[in-house]
């Protein structure tokens, strides 16, 4: 009301909250995540990349993490679904690989279908609403090209020879 005593005509079209509860709508994503790197897992029998980002998401409402690969660089997440969520419970603590001491990285064990091949991988972040975090500007949000890599040889066949010798006593050729 002004000092003339008009009444402002209630606006049914904005406000939409003259009856019923207001009802907060949350439409805020959490940030992005970053400096995301991926790299083979060291030691194991191949088709596994760790993927790691720093520090973990601040969002009061935070609830996941999503995890996708592609073989292609991931500019978009369009046309992508992601192939591992991660809650702050499933995600574990990466030692820094690139000899910064104090960078904390979380991160994943991502299952790929393949050695050898390149494969690159972008991580989000989604709040228990559903609202994902966008990729990252400059590119802090995405990472690759990486390749898996078996790093156990097969048991030789001389070795196998010597361990396990056929028709003997039970004991080590020799
Ligand atoms: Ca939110
Ligand atoms: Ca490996
Ligand atoms: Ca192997």
């Amino acid at each position: 009301m002004d000092s003339a005593g008009n009444e402002s005509p209630i606006n049914t079209l904005k406000s939409g909250s003259t009856f019923g509860p207001i009802q907060a709508i949350d439409n805020i994503p959490p940030d992005p995540v970053t400096i995301v790197s991926a790299v083979d897992k060291p030691d194991d029998q191949g088709k596994t990349i760790i993927v790691s980002w720093t520090n973990p998401n601040h969002a009061e409402d935070f609830n996941h993490y999503a995890i996708y690969s592609s073989s292609e660089p991931i500019t978009s997440l369009k046309g992508l679904k992601p192939v591992l969520l991660a809650t702050k419970r499933d995600v574990i603590d990466i030692p820094a690989t690139d000899g910064i001491s104090d960078l904390h990285q979380i991160g994943v064990y991502v299952t790929i279908s393949a050695n050898g091949a390149n494969f690159y991988f972008a991580v989000t972040a989604v709040d228990k609403e559903g609202n994902e975090s966008v990729l990252d500007n400059s590119g802090g949000s995405v990472a690759g090209p990486v390749k898996a890599k078996d790093d156990i040889p097969p048991k030789s066949v001389f070795l196998i020879d010597v361990v396990d010798a056929p028709d003997d006593d039970g004991g080590l050729s020799t």
